[in-house]
């Protein structure tokens, strides 16, 4: 045991457990041990508010697997971290929120910045310390860390501010990697039971394979039995975009090549994902989920089997190591799939060659709406076409980080990686204002990869804010905006649901180049097809020395598919006063 004051345990401990940069906004909560941050290697990045904080130490965590850090000032500092915090959960991210609280001898008093900081997180982070007296800071500490990589998913770390100050005696304890194995053999021989007996098996690529490094596990396997691979509802980089049986995201704005090959799917292997909800709804007129077929899902989460879809058979195990212990068993054993490989890809590929022309030739919508509005909108930009040509120009071994909105969720079709850890969307939370501060926590933990975010104008009003943090703190990334005057995927519903009665979805912007630029960053307006490819490829070239651009696109107000149609109705009015309201 060695003799130090809980601030030295506190910090020694996010040194043994790897910890280099932390965000956050300063605060008397925490000074004693910020004090000490430079001196123990650790660097503080100071941003315009806790939410970005928290989304940096997300999209810090999802590049690099290593953890995230954010810490704020007891109260309004820790309040501020609720939506970030939320969208980890559900990212399952495992960003350590350390939450310094108000000090612990005048709790209850309602004294100055004081909330009850466990409840308010309760739900959506994977575990909670709580430091219950300066001689267990370090213990508290450890276990979050070791926590948030074990339950995948943010953990808080609470701590009364008195508590970093006062002399104990400590081992700084050391990190504790949980290690998984495949899942139980009976599980997995009856996987590759159902695997080996299957015509059409599918896989579904999840999140999953990205946390568990197994692409080359995957590949393997979906060679083996020549099977198509979706990639979960973004997790568009769960399975490289230029291997033959690739075929696309399933979900909200998908791959209609891929929807249609799970279709047919008498098997499919759901490899890493807990097959949320959302990610599976119809879409494009497709309801491709094939409820006649047999599900093997694996997940490291026990609690994730079966829970949203019913299956056949379920893995508790490693994605990396289930893929594999499958494979060998596959291995010198007859297995039917592999006898009716060509009909299979040939499907494959006249699915996938249908879908890439019909993108190809999709370059406007054509819903009523969407054509009234590029009839006044004519010398603005089509959004599919623009998400095409970022999509050309993309640089190679790109990051690319997407909001919510209507635009973004049409990317999905746009966006192809090749590599794991380059896609971060704002997934199942779907918050707006998620993507450029994630963005700008990735580029921080991988500097070499050129960053890029996708939001709309609302979103971006939302969050802009953190250009000063790239600034201040030369992170260089590249925001795309698309600017099409409107809260566009709110829109979509009044459109279609409530008469076109546009209630606080109009938006009136100034120039967001021009805001770039008096912030110190670099500002472009694009208004021009031909100027899109050239202006990402000029704004990644321009991160190499130090600068961020935000890349203004100024886009009709055409709205793709809504996000969802089964949430929501069409309006019934009982009341005479409120009748014109009854119309659709
Ligand atoms: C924090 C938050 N507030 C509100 C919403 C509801 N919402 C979902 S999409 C959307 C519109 C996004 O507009 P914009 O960012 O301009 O993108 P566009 O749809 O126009 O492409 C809104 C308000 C949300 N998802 N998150
Ligand atoms: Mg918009």
């Amino acid at each position: 045991m060695t003799r130090m004051t809980a601030s030295e345990a506190f910090v020694e401990t996010l040194v043994a457990h790897g910890v280099t940069d932390v965000f956050g906004i300063v605060g008397s909560a925490y000074m004693d041990a910020l004090d000490i941050f430079p001196a123990a290697g650790i660097r503080f990045i100071p941003t315009v508010h806790e939410q970005g904080a928290a989304h940096m130490a997300d999209g810090y965590a999802r590049v690099s697997g290593r953890h995230g850090v954010c810490i704020g000032q007891n109260g309004p500092g820790i309040t501020n971290f609720v939506t970030a915090i939320a969208a980890a959960y559900w990212a399952h991210t495992p960003v350590v929120a350390i939450t310094p609280e108000t000090g612990s001898t005048t709790i209850g008093l309602g004294g100055f910045q004081e909330t009850e900081q466990l409840p308010i997180f309760s739900k959506i982070t994977k575990y909670q310390g709580h430091v219950n007296g300066p001689g267990r800071i370090a213990e508290f500490t450890a276990r979050c860390f070791d926590m948030a990589l074990a339950e995948r998913g943010p953990t808080q770390l609470n701590i009364p501010r008195d508590f970093f100050y006062g002399d104990i005696d400590v081992d700084i304890p050391q990190p504790r990697r949980l290690e998984l194995g495949a899942g139980g053999e009976q599980t997995l021989n009856g996987a590759a039971q159902l695997l080996a007996d299957a015509k059409f098996p599918v896989i579904v690529a999840g999140g999953g394979i990205i946390m568990a490094g197994a692409m080359e596990q995957c590949v393997a396997l979906a060679e083996y039995l020549s099977a198509p691979v979706v990639n979960s509802y973004l997790h568009n980089d769960s399975f490289p975009a230029n291997h033959p049986l690739w075929c696309g995201p399933l979900g909200y704005q998908g791959s209609k090549a891929g929807m249609k090959l799970i279709q047919q799917a008498d098997v499919v292997l759901a490899l890493g994902t807990r097959l949320g909800p959302f990610g599976t709804l119809p879409q494009h007129g497709l309801d491709y989920w094939p409820k006649g077929a047999k599900i093997v899902q694996i997940d490291r989460d026990h609690k994730m089997l079966g829970l949203v879809k019913p299956i056949s058979v379920g893995v508790c195990g490693d994605a990396k190591a289930a893929a594999a212990a499958i494979l060998e068993r596959l291995q010198n054993r007859k297995v039917v799939s592999r006898q009716n490989k060509d009909e299979r890809l040939a499907e494959i590929k006249r699915q996938k060659d249908a879908w890439e022309s019909e993108l190809t030739g999709w370059t406007e919508e054509v819903d009523e709406w969407s054509q009234t509005v590029n009839k006044e909108d004519a010398n603005m930009l089509h959004p599919r076409q623009v998400l095409r040509e970022l999509e050309k120009a993309m640089p190679d071994d790109a990051m690319v980080s997407t909001d919510i909105g209507n635009i973004c969720s049409v990317s999905n079709s746009y966006l192809r990686f090749n590599k794991p850890n380059s896609f971060f969307a704002a997934m199942s939370f779907g918050n707006c204002g998620y993507a450029f501060p994630t963005i700008i926590g990735a580029k921080l933990a991988a500097p070499d990869r050129p960053a890029i975010a996708y939001v709309g104008d609302g979103a971006w009003a939302m969050s802009m804010g953190e250009i000063l943090t790239c600034v201040r703190e030369d992170i260089p990334v590249t925001p795309v905006v698309f600017n099409n005057r409107q809260w566009g995927a709110e829109k979509k519903n009044q459109v279609d649901f409530y008469g076109r009665r546009f209630e606080g979805v109009n938006l009136e912007n100034p120039s967001f180049a021009e805001i770039a630029m008096a912030m110190g960053a670099q500002g472009v307006t694009v208004d021009k097809l031909q100027d899109v490819g050239p202006a990402l490829q000029k704004a990644c070239e321009a991160q190499k020395a130090g600068k961020t651009t935000i890349i203004e696109i100024m886009c009709t107000r055409e709205l793709g598919d809504p996000f969802r149609r089964d949430a929501l109705k069409k309006p019934v009015r009982l009341l005479e006063k409120y009748k014109a309201y009854g119309i659709n």
